[in-house]
């Protein structure tokens, strides 16, 4: 396959400043009729290059005339015409099957509906044009359909007119005064009912709202709602960013390759960010529907008023994007454990991409295929380089720079190089060296170590960006580090907190009358995206993990005593639980700290972020390090986690904060009570399951009987399955609780579950949560056998025949195969290259596995 570098980019030959699309709509036979103004762009020769994936042209006409076969060709796919002049119309005729359309990319069938997604190149599977974000067109769309079977006809911007035909059929149009490029073009056919609301902007203008759902789905969308006018006003608040539409409306579909998309004035969503009721969707699902919902809205404007030049730019809306639905998450409920959470995707995902083969830095400079590089290091980590930028600046100095971004770039598609200048225009402050973080790949590592003589303290820093692929040397980058010092004896800050500018390979920071010895609180609120080392002890990471004044480093102390802890126990080393459990209880039994905050707290880290930190994985070693550490802190806390337990039962539903955190920590608390072994743990989970009005506590409980042999463990999951087999986005919680097990068995019962009549690969959704959930079970995984390889490479080449992009996504856990041990690498390279060597591959999959072997 061919590649597209960054350094090629050339603006369009042509532009298209109008559109016209004229659909008739049918699930086997579509009609799309396009009329496309074009103007050419400069003073070049060139021929009009349409961009095609897989049509057919029915009709081309220029001008008004149907040109016969040698006016036009096709080449690749793409529709080429010889125009002569600096203007024409072109207008072509395609047929389309949404039914047959697998991939979900383009006009596709989800349950009845019809349904479009267009990012990156999904516009070209529709109709023929220049599919790429630097062109922006005004749209009218025209639609016909079956009345009975597509009720309800929904494009982007608002509505201009509607009416009957003959047949049965109807029609509808809808103009979107914005122009836009085709990767935001939408419609939504099918049979929907509204929950319907009205938003009014500062400036007084009433914005009509609309979620679409089906018919039984209704009920379930108020949480939805409230969130998207929670993040209307928000966005006016914190950006001084209105909308624009007179209509904004939101469709669930529930076949969708990935979160949701922010279409100008119709988001289409995967119905699993929109739907929740207390009874089916647990406070994570509550959350992530809010946290989506704030995202794609504030795409609006990050993103469609001001889009992407091309696609290497995508961190520019997706990084700036993650950044302000992050923030406008930390404003409605707990900053500190939302940063907690943040952090903690980070360093799952963008971590482990940052230090394998597919290490890309956040501005990419080539790719295969793009839908590859929708990736935690765009998203997650370019969101971190807004952060820091944040952190440097200052609130009222950000916005300044946010201003001038919008002001300067409206309407148009821009570069993150645009930003980074507005970033610094607007906030006056030289980021020349900052661009680094959008060109390197690779989580740099700094090094700290605090000495202290007399009343003087010194920090020496030192940092180093590894190697990635393509990228040999690295200079250094600017790490914005919070820093602070405490006193040992005194439990007080020395001093007030610093910002550390590091910008170079080694430097030494001095503080001043530091009379008592100091613990180092470094890196505090994760102000910067790197991997810190230091040499604190045990001691003082547990007394930084009682006594340190920011929440995140707070946390942090304690997951570096439990990681610590593991590595060495995994090592051989001294096995010392001590440490640990003291500093659990602490936090356990504070009662000055919120519930939320302890249950984050006193988890133990994932089994594959106590791998991250050792040279070669054992999975096996470190399952069981971390089991005997639950175990022993199961036992010893016995008291505490019944306490705790105790303290929040029987709270009746309610979508609170203060609820939500009581219900985390009840069921942290139930899966501590049942790893000490007590003989009652079962029962108490089992009661709890049967008892529980709301999905999380009852998912809870069926988790920590999931990892569980007891005899009840069959009876919940069968009961689980009776009760939600109707509700797909429950069945598929069904599906992950046991792919993640902890059991010894989990492999078999993974590729049991495979065969079950429930699975299908045509829904990614159901694929996400048996291969995708399994994936992340390091211990069943990485099954020293290989099977656990050999069925996700089966998984992989079987839908890469229906959906190469969703397929594409399952192969990075094969492509860590350098951090572990011989026979394991080699096992998962030998997948690795079955599927490289399967006929007829994707692009998509392709890139992934062939780069994964490099
Ligand atoms: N912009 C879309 C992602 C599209 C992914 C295409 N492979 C959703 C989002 O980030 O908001
Ligand atoms: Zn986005």
């Amino acid at each position: 396959p061919t590649v597209v570098r960054r350094l090629d980019y050339r603006p369009p030959d042509w532009f298209v400043p109008e559109i016209s699309l004229d659909f008739s709509l049918d699930s086997l036979k579509t009609t799309v009729r396009a009329k496309l103004e074009v103007r050419r762009n400069g003073n070049h020769d060139r021929p009009l290059r349409l961009d095609g994936d897989g049509l057919t042209p029915e009709s081309v006409m220029v001008d008004g005339t149907l040109l016969d076969s040698s006016g036009w060709r096709l080449e690749d796919g793409d529709l080429i015409i010889e125009l002569p002049g600096a203007s024409h119309v072109v207008e072509t005729e395609v047929r389309i099957a949404p039914e047959m359309n697998t991939q979900l990319m383009g006009l596709y069938a989800s349950g009845g509906l019809l349904c479009t997604q267009c990012e990156a190149e999904g516009f070209r599977r529709i109709t023929f044009f220049p599919d790429r974000p630097d062109v922006l067109s005004r749209y009218s769309v025209r639609m016909e359909a079956d009345k009975t079977r597509y009720p309800v006809l929904l494009a982007n911007g608002d509505p201009v007119g509607a009416g009957e035909l003959p047949d049965g059929r109807q029609w509808a149009e809808w103009h979107d005064p914005f122009p836009k490029p085709s990767y935001l073009f939408a419609l939504v056919a099918g049979d929907l009912v509204a929950n319907r609301d009205s938003f009014t902007t500062m400036s007084g203008r009433k914005v009509d709202l609309g979620i679409w759902v089906r018919k039984a789905d209704l009920p379930k969308t108020d949480h939805a709602m409230t969130a998207l006018k929670l993040s209307m006003a928000w966005d006016e608040n914190s950006y001084g960013r209105e909308y624009d539409l007179d209509v904004f409306n939101i469709v669930a579909v529930a076949d969708f390759n990935f979160g949701a998309m922010e279409n100008k004035g119709l988001n289409i969503f995967n119905s699993r960010y929109i739907l929740a009721d207390p009874d089916t969707a647990t406070d994570a699902d509550y959350d992530a529907i809010a946290g989506v919902v704030a995202h794609e809205y504030f795409h609006n404007w990050s993103g469609n008023r001001v889009t992407c030049r091309d696609w290497f730019q995508l961190s520019l809306k997706e990084g700036f994007t993650v950044f302000r639905d992050q923030s406008f998450t930390a404003d409605q409920g707990s900053a500190a454990v939302k940063r907690i959470e943040d952090v903690r995707v980070l360093r799952a995902a963008q971590f482990p991409e940052d230090a394998g083969p597919l290490a890309h830095p956040v501005r990419p400079d080539s790719y295969m295929e793009i839908s590859n590089f929708y990736t935690a290091t765009v998203y997650n980590k370019g969101a971190e380089l807004i952060r820091m930028m944040a952190v440097m600046l200052g609130g009222e100095r950000f916005r300044k720079g946010s201003d001038l971004y919008f002001e300067r770039h409206d309407g148009e598609a821009a570069t993150c190089e645009d930003f980074v200048r507005a970033m610094e225009d607007g906030g006056e402050i030289d980021l020349a060296q900052f661009r680094r973080w959008y060109e390197q790949a690779g989580t740099p590592r700094v090094r700290a170590t605090l000495s202290h003589n007399g009343t003087t303290a010194k920090l020496h820093l030192e940092q180093n960006v590894p190697p990635t692929p393509g990228q040999p040397d690295k200079l250094p980058m600017v790490l914005p580090l919070r820093v602070r010092l405490f006193g040992e004896n005194s439990a007080a800050p020395l001093g007030d907190e610093r910002l550390v500018l590091l910008d170079a390979a080694e430097q030494v920071v001095t503080f001043e009358n530091v009379v008592e010895r100091p613990v180092l609180s470094i890196n505090r609120g994760f102000s910067t995206p790197v991997v810190v080392e230091t040499d604190r002890s045990a001691a003082d990471l547990a007394f930084l993990s009682a006594h340190d004044d920011d929440p995140f480093a707070r946390y942090e102390a304690m997951q570096q005593l439990m990681v610590d802890t593991l590595v060495a126990s995994v090592a051989g080393g001294k096995l010392d639980h001590g440490p640990v459990i003291e500093a659990v209880r602490n936090t356990l039994t504070d009662p000055a700290l919120d519930k939320a905050f302890v249950a984050e707290a006193v988890l133990l880290p994932s089994e594959s972020f106590v791998g991250d930190h050792m040279l070669v994985v054992d999975p096996d070693a470190i399952h069981r390090a971390r089991e005997a550490l639950r175990h022993d802190l199961g036992l010893m806390l016995e008291r505490e986690w019944r306490a705790a337990y105790a303290a929040t039962q029987a709270n009746r539903f309610e979508y609170s904060p203060e609820a939500k955190g009581a219900r985390r920590l009840r069921t942290v608390a139930l899966g501590y009570i049942a790893a000490s072994g007590a003989d009652d743990a079962s029962e108490l989970a089992f009661t709890q399951f049967e008892g529980a009005d709301n999905m999380t506590d009852r998912q809870g409980a069926l988790t920590t009987l999931a990892n569980g042999e007891s005899t009840l463990r069959a009876k919940a999951l069968e009961a689980f399955y009776e009760r939600y087999r109707d509700n797909a986005l429950v069945l598929d919680k069904w599906f992950t609780t046991q792919a993640i097990s902890t059991r010894d068995d989990t492999v078999d019962q993974v590729i049991a579950l495979s065969k079950h009549a429930d699975f299908t690969l045509a829904n990614p959704n159901r694929v996400r949560a048996l291969a995708g959930a399994f994936t992340v079970n390091q211990r069943a995984f990485h099954a020293a056998d290989g099977r656990g390889y050999a069925y996700l490479a089966d998984t992989i080449i079987a839908l890469d025949k229906l959906n190469p992009q969703t397929a594409a996504k399952l192969v990075p856990p094969l492509g860590r195969w350098r951090r572990f041990g011989e026979d394991r690498a080699a096992r998962m390279r030998a997948q690795l290259q079955r599927i490289v060597d399967t006929p007829g591959l994707s692009r998509d999959v392709f890139e992934q596995a062939s780069k994964s072997l490099a």
